[in-house]
């Protein structure tokens, strides 16, 4: 899509390592403004202020005297030089007046790559397919939005990134000046604190006002966002500071972007995690988002192995091998058995190791027995806020290491080796050997689970994913943005690789799996992988637009959605309060149910210009819709599958 004008490559090189603007003043020569000449019937007389009457409305709705109309750069273009050093490949937005300088920098002065524009039909989409991208790819995407009612639409996705720890660059534009906005929409769409209705979910935000203030707080904003625990961050930018021409280029300077080196846990503290692992009957490990980088999978694997004990994957991040024989995430009973807990980069411990009824009463136990020792290991200490309530409920342990788990698991391997004997080792074997028949025994149950219903219609779930597999299993595939709670592929897939999975919303915001999918798939774009999400049809209602941007983006991804018919989370919800209070459950599809009429995901999506295929309600149509649609997403575009699950 986009035409490489100037090379980002060479500008960037000159810019790095706090290089000055003299490299930048190739590309952003500031031209004085010519003089122009004001109306001589408007012209205030020279050298004294307007005089106050009834001319001034007209004066005020006229250009600016000085309206540079031969300027030929703009702080916009100098912005655009930033985003080059921090190596930012896309700009996700929806186009707004208030961004208009720095959008027409990224075009003309930028060349429209490093960052590329991704067009995007609504602000949250822009977010989540930040969102779904960064965890591919291990670092942000910028999205810029219109002064507050952009970012008012941008919230959920920011929330959901938040509380998913995943970095995101957020910016907004904003006429601070109020003598310079321009009456009706630039004075509603202007606020004096912009970021204060996102302020509590993310990790840092600031309104620079000048460019040196843009540089140094665009660079300090991309450090804040990429430092364990990651979040999103926000920048105000000024319509003025970016349409303006440049006026103290040989001053400008770009600050060098040093690496961030994640906190590693106490080393004493990992030697005395590492005695008790090494000492255990039953260690066991549950980790959420232990995976930031591709080595995060490795040292897991390498800690479980050294010690043979079971992995609980809460599914976070690509944390754990799916097959791997120590991966019991399915049997949760051996929580009860353990008597050393490690919890790595867990968001909510005492979720994971409590469980919680809300039916009738609500109602908890712990489901680990009275004495295991619990340790934890992650950087959700290191920051916190009070507003929401991300944090959950608060967790008995008995040690706290503060640091970052991936950065801090090689030296925890490295004490837990030197206490590995040979007697220890004999036993972690046998440990592991048992581990390794109950994970066979669970896939083969899992096996033998989803043939339930093989041939039904409604198509059960198992079939669906069990068909998509068998005509992905031998590609690079990437399953991205689907919702944890359809368990399949964790069950059966093979997920063995960093980029197998990609977490879910954090949040719990709904209407994150399409366009965080989307955002997935561009990051594999590159690596040639067939990226594939599955998401309910609730979710879809909310940005269905996100297709458009696939489509125009020609992002592959084969989307298959969960049909229900149903919001049906709520639907059983809703059905237990009516059992409870013995109405029944006559009107629970009243406000939980997507019917009447029944919507037509493949039209909908051909209306977006990408292909459909559905709606599927014999399973016996599902393999040749998913074989016409995976041939489309090869040849590099996107197509959806309309699968229908509703039961009623
Ligand atoms: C923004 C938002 N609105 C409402 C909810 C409440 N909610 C939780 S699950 C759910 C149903 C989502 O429907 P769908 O994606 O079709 O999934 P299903 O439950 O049918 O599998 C809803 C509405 C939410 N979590 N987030
Ligand atoms: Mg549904």
């Amino acid at each position: 899509m986009s035409k490489r004008r100037n090379s980002p490559d060479a500008a960037r090189r000159r810019f790095l390592k706090g290089a000055t603007l003299a490299g930048a003043a190739v590309l952003t020569t500031p031209v004085a403004p010519a003089a122009a000449t004001p109306s001589p019937s408007l012209a205030p007389p020279r050298g004294k202020a307007v005089p106050p009457g009834p001319r001034l409305a007209a004066v005020e709705t006229m250009p600016p005297s000085k309206d540079p109309v031969t300027q030929t750069t703009s702080g916009g273009d100098f912005m655009v030089d930033v985003f080059k050093t921090l190596d930012i490949d896309y700009l996700a937005m929806n186009c707004a007046s208030s961004f208009r300088g720095l959008h027409e920098a990224v075009l003309n002065h930028g060349g429209n790559t490093k960052p590329e524009i991704l067009t995007c039909p609504h602000e949250e989409i822009a977010v989540h397919m930040a969102q779904g991208y960064a965890k591919i790819e291990g670092k942000p995407m910028a999205m810029i939005c219109h002064g507050v009612v952009g970012l008012q639409h941008a919230t959920m996705a920011m929330y959901n990134a938040w509380c998913d720890r995943v970095p995101v660059i957020v910016m907004g534009g904003n006429i601070i000046e109020a003598n310079k906005r321009a009456p009706g929409a630039e004075w509603v769409h202007s606020a004096i604190d912009p970021a204060a209705i996102v302020r509590d979910f993310v990790k840092w935000d600031d309104q620079p006002t000048s460019l040196q203030h843009f540089a140094e707080s665009t660079v300090r904003a991309y450090k804040i966002a990429m430092t364990p625990p990651m979040a999103p961050v926000m920048l105000s930018l000024d319509a003025e500071l970016q349409e303006n021409p440049i006026a103290d280029a040989e001053t400008l300077r770009i600050p060098k972007l040093s690496r961030v080196i994640p906190p590693q846990g106490d080393a004493g503290a990992l030697a005395e995690l590492a005695q008790m692992l090494v000492a255990a009957e039953n260690p066991v490990i549950i980790c959420d988002r232990v995976a930031r980088t591709p080595a995060g999978m490795a040292r897991l694997v390498e800690l479980a192995e050294t010690l043979q004990c079971a992995v609980i994957d809460t599914g976070g991040r690509m944390n754990f091998p799916s097959r791997h024989p120590l991966n019991q995430s399915f049997r949760r009973a051996v929580i009860g058995q353990a008597d050393v807990i490690l919890a790595m980069e867990m968001n909510d411990v005492w979720g994971a190791l409590n469980a919680f009824s809300d039916r009738i009463v609500r109602s908890s136990r712990p489901t680990y027995k009275s004495g295991t020792k619990i340790v934890t290991l992650g950087s959700r200490d290191l920051y916190m806020k009070a507003n929401y309530q991300d944090f959950g409920r608060y967790q008995d342990v008995d040690l706290n290491i503060a640091g970052d788990a991936e950065a801090s698991l090689p030296t925890l391997i490295e004490q837990v080796r030197r206490l590995v004997d040979d007697n220890r080792k004999a036993a972690f074997a046998a440990r592991g050997k048992k581990f390794a028949e109950a994970r066979q025994a669970s896939m083969e149950q899992a096996k033998s689970d989803a043939t339930i219903g093989w041939d039904a219609r409604p198509i059960t779930t198992a079939r669906m994913c069990a068909e998509v597999y068998n005509q992905i299993k031998d590609e690079d595939w990437s399953l991205v943005g689907t919702a944890i709670r359809l368990s399949w592929p964790h069950r059966l897939w093979n997920l063995d690789k960093p980029y197998r999975w990609n977490g879910v919303s954090g949040g719990a915001g709904v209407g994150y799996n399409l366009p965080a999918s989307v955002g997935a798939a561009l990051a594999n774009k590159k690596h040639g992988r067939l990226t594939v999400a599955f998401g309910g049809d609730g979710d879809f209602m909310f940005v269905p637009s996100t297709l458009w941007t696939a489509a125009h983006h020609q992002i592959p991804l084969l989307y298959v959605v969960h049909n229900n018919r149903a919001y049906h989370q709520e639907y059983m919800y809703l059905q237990a309060m009516a059992a409870r209070h013995n109405r029944g459950v006559t009107n629970t599809e009243i406000g939980t149910t997507i019917k009447d009429p029944n919507v037509d995901y493949a039209t909908v999506a051909r209306g977006f210009g990408v292909h459909g295929e559905g709606p599927i309600t014999d399973p016996k149509d599902l393999g040749p819709a998913i074989k016409r649609a995976v041939a489309v997403v090869k040849s590099g575009q996107p197509a959806l599958i309309d699968v229908v699950t509703d039961p009623r």
